[in-house]
């Protein structure tokens, strides 16, 4: 029997495990990237670490999220990042540089290598042919100190694509039908393969929107194979050298099919708050829409602004509307610069921002008092926007344009023919906004703000864990929940005594006060726990605030593996029920926990308020028992070295 690229590429980048669905595997990372939210920690926990240089191929540190300077702590945290990376051998993009992921995509993504990326939209790459992984930043330090990166051995779903995509339906219309049909927990434990003939009709940039909101399915990763179309991209990018062929073979097995007509799709839209609550767009046309942001790095590239622009080309966005519009990269800004759309987006009355975040994670832009705002984003949590009761829809950048025009939420096909744009031949190249690594870095000094806080730590796990159930919490609680972004939180990202004052006020304002009063305690969520953002504040947050360990029905990949990383246990319910048994307030003692995970046994909760004993079971390799055991992955590496 053949085998599916997936395997193809993990085997070549094995380094311990085997490859069967659900043991753990160690992967060598041929690249990294980190952003400014998440590379402040990163760096931090790369500077602990105690390296000189990183032993990856490519490092990249991107700046494009926290870009709202309004006191001197964001720019005290590029200037960090920015020695930090010429100290250590990491390749810097400076701010105005674009998105992490469009910029990767555009410039330093290469068919077939690992990319390991402190981000969950890391899987972007996939749109070229890489197994692209989100991570956390400590995840991300480790690999650029060469280590490998575990994970789960994923199960392989191949995503068979027939046929071709009708006038107005859009790649992002394939990841919302994918939504709908999965759901947000679909994806856990597994890659999504794309196949089939369906693939050579789409370009790279659609592929990797497809890619990308892989994400929000809770998937290890997506990825496509690397064929003419890839090649294309690559060399109208200049990079033609760059590129390999890499598919399936045509035996090859898949752990599940899914089969998907491209031709019967029609414009879909994610109603609020869950990016899985999928509907055609013409169920809903006619919605009054009072803002419209085009941009995040699921649909920013230079093919979605052109379009967007000749849809708007002698037109005047509605009077009730606000159309925002955030280019993915520079090169993406510079290329309709120089075409002339974003001439007729300005006529239009568009809002065109930096080339950056923006809007999509809450960095300004926030909608006005319980407005309805449609996105071509990935993420429409409830209070992500930073309007707590705003409704936030995600549709294509062509649905965004057709409401924009006329105010209310509208299906493109009513707009007649469709504008035809195609894939440039040869794209703007200048990266003059990237800066290598001196090869001599013994003289830089790396400048730290007073923003940047050093790291908290956590001791060797206690024997017996005891304390008061904090919060009580349901199905697919995302780490926006648990630390949420948004331009006020994002400055304290490298300050955790500060940013812990957040932690979970949006389920709950009194839950930081709370848990100090505690001293010691304990959450409680369903299924698919920390789904969303890789933010490894989620976990450092409740950390520094006494969170001992998360009861749980399920966990989103990403986050259990943060709170592991620092020393929170995630126990799950033997029987689900039981989650409804325990009541917040409820003081719980976990007897014995240390020598039970040892020789793994079952852990027990005990409820002393109530007097009820609930079985615990946990999905820890040896090695992440040894991590929770030594308090937390730095702990376990200093003590194994
Ligand atoms: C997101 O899209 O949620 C973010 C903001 O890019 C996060 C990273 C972060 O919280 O810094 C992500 O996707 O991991
Ligand atoms: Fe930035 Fe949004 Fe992309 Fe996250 S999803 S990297 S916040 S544009």
């Amino acid at each position: 029997m053949g085998e599916n690229l997936t395997r193809k590429i993990i085997g070549e980048h094995l380094v311990s495990g085997e490859m069967s669905p659900g043991a753990e595997i160690g992967l060598r990372i041929d690249q990294t990237l980190t952003q400014d939210a998440t590379g402040t920690m990163a760096y931090l926990q790369f500077e602990a670490i105690g390296l000189e240089r990183v032993k990856t191929e490519l490092s990249v540190s991107y700046v494009d999220h926290n870009m709202l300077q309004s006191d001197f702590r964001n720019a005290d945290d590029h200037l960090y990042l920015q020695t930090v990376a010429a100290r250590h051998g990491i390749t810097f993009s400076r701010p105005g540089n674009g998105i992490c992921h469009q910029v990767h995509l555009e410039r330093f993504g290469v068919p077939g290598k690992t990319l390991l990326g402190a981000d969950s939209h890391t899987p972007t790459g996939g749109g070229l042919g890489m197994l692209a992984i989100g991570a956390g930043g400590l995840d991300v330090a480790v690999a650029m100190a060469g280590a490998p990166f575990y994970v789960s051995m994923p199960k392989v779903v191949l995503v068979r694509l027939e046929g071709k995509l009708p006038p107005w339906v859009a790649a992002k219309d394939v990841i919302l039908e994918l939504l709908r049909r999965l759901s947000v927990k679909g994806g856990v434990g597994k890659v999504i393969e794309y196949g089939g003939l369906g693939v050579a009709t789409l370009t790279v940039p659609e592929r990797a929107t497809i890619t990308h909101m892989g994400a929000e399915l809770g998937a290890t990763t997506s990825i496509f194979p690397s064929d003419e179309r890839t090649r294309e991209f690559l060399a109208a990018q200049g990079r033609e050298q760059d590129w390999r062929p890499l598919a399936a073979d045509p035996d090859a097995e898949y752990d599940q099919v899914i089969t998907l007509d491209l031709s019967e799709l029609e414009p879909l839209v994610a109603c609020p708050h869950s990016p899985d609550n999928v509907v055609p767009v013409r169920e809903l046309a006619g919605l009054p829409v009072q803002q419209v942001c085009i941009g995040s790095c699921t649909n920013s590239s230079v093919m979605d602004l052109e379009k967007v622009a000749a849809m708007l080309a002698g037109h005047t966005v509605a009077p009730g509307v606000s159309l925002t519009i955030s280019p993915g990269s520079k090169q993406a800004l510079t290329m309709i610069a120089k075409s002339g759309a974003l001439a007729t987006l300005v006529a239009a009355g568009a809002r065109v921002l930096e080339s950056a975040c923006g809007p999509c994670l809450g960095q300004g832009q926030a909608p006005s008092s319980g407005a309805v705002s449609v996105r071509s984003f990935n993420r429409n949590f409830q209070g992500r926007s930073g309007t707590t009761d705003a409704q936030v829809y995600l549709a294509s950048a062509e649905v965004c344009a057709a409401t924009a025009l006329r105010g209310a939420l509208t299906d493109p096909r009513e707009l007649g023919e469709m504008p035809v744009v195609t894939m440039p031949q040869a794209y703007v190249l200048n990266d003059n906004m990237v800066i290598a690594p001196p090869a001599d870095a013994s003289q830089v000094e790396v400048v730290r703000g007073p923003n940047i806080k050093p790291l908290p730590t956590r001791g060797p796990l206690d024997d017996t864990l005891q304390g008061e159930l904090l919060l009580v919490m349901g199905d697919n609680i995302t780490t926006d929940h648990i630390l949420p972004a948004g331009a006020k939180i994002l400055p304290l990202r490298s300050n955790i005594p500060a940013i812990s004052e957040y932690a979970f006020t949006r389920v709950d304002p009194t839950f930081p006060e709370r848990a100090k009063a505690a001293g010691s305690g304990f959450v409680l969520g369903g299924e698919n726990y920390g789904q969303g953002s890789s933010r490894e504040h989620a976990a450092l947050a409740p950390m520094y605030l006494g969170v001992r360990a998360v009861l749980a029905k399920s966990f989103a990949r990403i986050h259990q593996a943060n709170l592991i990383n620092f020393g929170i246990l995630p126990l799950v319910f033997a029987r689900p029920e039981d989650a409804e048994r325990l009541k917040q307030g409820d003081v719980l003692r976990l007897p014995e926990v240390r020598a039970r995970l040892s020789a793994g046994q079952l852990v027990t909760v005990v409820d002393v308020t109530q007097g009820i004993e609930i079985p615990m079971t946990y999905d820890l390799s040896e090695r992440q028992i040894e991590i929770i055991l030594a308090g937390g992955l730095l702990n376990y590496i200093q003590a194994t070295a």
